[in-house]
C-alpha cells in the first residue's frame, strides 16, 4: 500500500431524469458530441437508506470532509453525483463513483420520495456503463426489507453487488461478525466487507471513540471498487 493515493473528484450533478439522459445516460456516438457530456467511464454507484452512511465514505474514501454533503438529519443527497475516481496504484483505471440519494426515508413528501425513488431506478436501470452497485447496509440495523428489494432488484438486472457494512465503530465485534454472517447468508454465500467513515482520531473531547476501528477497511474498499470497474 506504500504511497498509495487514491482522489475524487466532482465532475457533475444531476437532479432530473431529463438532465441524467442528456449528459450521463447516452454515449457519444460519432459526430454526435454534446457540450458538456461526461467522458465515458465505467461507474460504480453507491446506494442505500438514507442515513445509512454513503456521502460519509465518499469523503472518508477521498480522504476530504466536505467533498459530499453530509448531514444527521436523512435525506440530505437529492441529487446523483458523479465523483472521478483517480489512483497511482499499479493498473488503476479511472472511474466514476455516483452518490445517489438514499431511498426509504419516510419523513420526506410523497412527492419527493416518487421523484428521487424515480430517479434511482432509472438511473440503475439505463445507465449503459454502470459496472456494479456498492450497497451500504448499516451495520447496526437487521436487514431491511427495502435493502433486500434493492438487492432484488440488482440480481434481476444481472448487476454486480459489492456490499458493504457501515458505522461498524458503532458494533462490537461479536455484533460486526453476527451481522456479517447473517449478511452473507442473505447474499447467497458473497461477504460483506465491514467500514467505518470516521476520522481516526475524536473531532472534539465529547466524541466519544466507537468500540470497533475507525476508517476501517477504506484500502480494501478501493481494491474492490477498482477490480469491478476494470471488469465493466
Ligand atoms: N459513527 C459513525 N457515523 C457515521 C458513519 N458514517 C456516517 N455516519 C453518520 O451518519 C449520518 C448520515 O451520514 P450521510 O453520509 O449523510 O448518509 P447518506 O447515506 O449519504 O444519507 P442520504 O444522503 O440522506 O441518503 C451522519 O450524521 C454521519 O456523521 C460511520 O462510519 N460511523
Ligand atoms: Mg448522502
Amino acid at each position: 500500500m506504500e504511497n498509495r493515493q487514491y482522489t475524487l473528484s466532482l465532475q457533475g450533478t444531476f437532479y432530473t431524469l431529463e438532465q441524467l439522459r442528456k449528459l450521463s445516460l447516452e454515449p457519444d456516438s460519432g459526430a454526435d458530441v454534446r457540450p458538456g457530456a461526461l467522458p465515458d467511464l465505467p461507474q460504480i454507484a453507491f446506494a442505500g437508506r438514507s442515513n445509512v452512511g454513503k456521502s460519509s465514505l465518499i469523503n472518508a474514501l477521498a480522504g476530504r470532509k466536505g467533498l459530499a454533503k453530509v448531514s444527521s438529519t436523512p435525506g440530505k443527497t437529492s441529487s446523483i453525483n458523479f465523483y472521478m475516481a483517480q489512483s497511482n496504484a499499479p493498473g488503476f483505471n479511472d472511474f466514476y463513483l455516483v452518490d445517489l440519494p438514499g431511498y426509504g426515508y419516510a419523513k420526506r413528501s410523497k412527492a419527493e420520495r416518487i421523484k428521487w425513488d424515480a430517479l434511482i431506478n432509472a438511473y440503475l436501470q439505463n445507465s449503459k456503463r454502470l459496472a456494479a452497485l456498492c450497497v451500504l447496509l448499516d451495520c447496526r440495523l437487521e436487514p431491511q426489507d427495502s435493502d433486500l428489494n434493492l438487492i432484488a432488484f440488482a440480481r434481476s438486472i444481472n448487476l454486480k453487488l459489492l456490499p458493504l457494512l457501515t458505522k461498524a465503530d458503532k458494533c462490537g465485534s461479536d455484533a460486526q461478525a453476527g451481522r456479517k454472517l447473517q449478511w452473507t447468508k442473505l447474499l447467497a454465500g458473497q461477504s460483506p466487507l465491514l467500514t467505518s467513515a470516521l476520522p481516526e482520531k475524536p473531532r472534539s473531547p465529547k466524541e466519544e471513540y466507537g468500540q470497533g476501528k475507525r476508517r476501517t477497511n477504506l484500502d480494501q474498499v478501493w481494491e474492490a471498487m477498482h477490480g469491478l470497474a476494470a471488469q465493466g
